[in-house]
């Protein structure tokens, strides 16, 4: 009989090689523009390896990194489906291992996106074994293929020079937009807080959570983490947090007993699309 071995390693899925460290599909920065008359469907149509739930492997090669992205969403469709637009090909081209998570807010009730991010951890890590999560806005466009959606030996803030801020960072501490920790990493700190309310203040909390949690902030160029956000208004339903300075300044009390050890939710529904995985979800009220 012939010696098997010379025939080669089998060509079975389990035992794909491994992606290349730098992947041969990225192509450097990506021209956002907000195409009108833009359909589900049409992004569906050009993403047809993208599965149910929107979860994606590369076809031919096993992926260094498995990132689950989570998305604080109430009434921004419209929004949702530019990013979905542009994200899916994104992600594909960093020849990732992924999942898209749209975490719904219920009810009309004030919005809290940090407590929506918690949410969105534990379901997400309930469904798969994630090694990175990616906490994004859904009104910011990667504007450079650069930008790896994969976590860092720190808690990664990615949005670093976004266009509404002349491209730059605002302030040193900045955290908002787009951030990424491991599961690990988003634990130490407690995760996020979950009693801001309304719009502002979280995002420096959490900022806060990573120094207290011992760790430093990891940051993309700002040739690389560039994103476009698409023009709003300050939402209904969303209306700025008068607290958000004075509990800013209590942060480093409150966050052990805040946070994911004490998250309390319930989930309405959950429901697996194509283009994403949404979950709509009970945060209740402020207390
Ligand atoms: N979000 C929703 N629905 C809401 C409120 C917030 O989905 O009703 C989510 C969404 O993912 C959004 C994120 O929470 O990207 C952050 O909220 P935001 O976009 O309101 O915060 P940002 O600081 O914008 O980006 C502030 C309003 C800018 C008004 C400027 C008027 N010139």
């Amino acid at each position: 009989y012939a010696n098997l071995s010379l025939l080669g390693p089998p060509v079975n899925k389990e035992d794909m090689p491994y992606c290349p460290k730098q992947s041969p599909l990225i192509g450097g920065p990506i021209h956002v523009t907000f195409p009108s008359g833009l359909t589900l469907a049409e992004i569906e149509s050009k993403n047809r390896l993208v599965v149910r739930g929107g979860r994606y492997r590369p076809p031919n090669c096993e992926a260094r990194h498995r990132t689950a992205v989570i998305i604080p969403h109430r009434n921004r469709e419209h929004h949702l489906k530019f990013l979905l637009y542009y994200l899916h090909p994104f992600l594909q081209r960093q020849q990732l291992s992924y999942g898209i998570y749209i975490i719904h807010q219920a009810g009309n009730y004030t919005f809290n996106r940090a407590k929506l991010m918690n949410v969105g951890f534990r379901e997400a890590m309930r469904e798969e074994d994630w090694d990175c999560l990616f906490f994004h806005d859904v009104d910011l466009i990667p504007e450079d293929d650069r930008n790896t959606y994969a976590c860092d030996a720190h808690p990664k803030h990615a949005a670093i020079a976004m266009d509404k801020f002349g491209y730059k960072l605002p302030y040193k501490m900045y955290f908002g937009g787009v951030s990424a920790l491991t599961p690990d990493q988003y634990l130490k700190m407690n995760g996020f807080p979950n009693n801001y309310w309304g719009w502002g203040g979280e995002d420096d909390d959490i900022g806060i959570r990573v120094s207290l949690g011992g760790m430093l902030i990891s940051r993309p160029s700002v040739k690389v983490g560039r994103y476009k956000m698409i023009k709003h208004k300050h939402d209904k339903g969303n209306e700025v947090n008068p607290k958000r300075f004075n509990m800013l300044a209590k942060t480093r009390h409150t966050w052990k007993n805040d946070g994911m050890n004490t998250v309390e939710y319930e989930i309405e529904s959950r429901d697996y699309q194509h283009l994403f995985t949404n979950i709509t979800v009970n945060i209740g009220t402020e207390a």
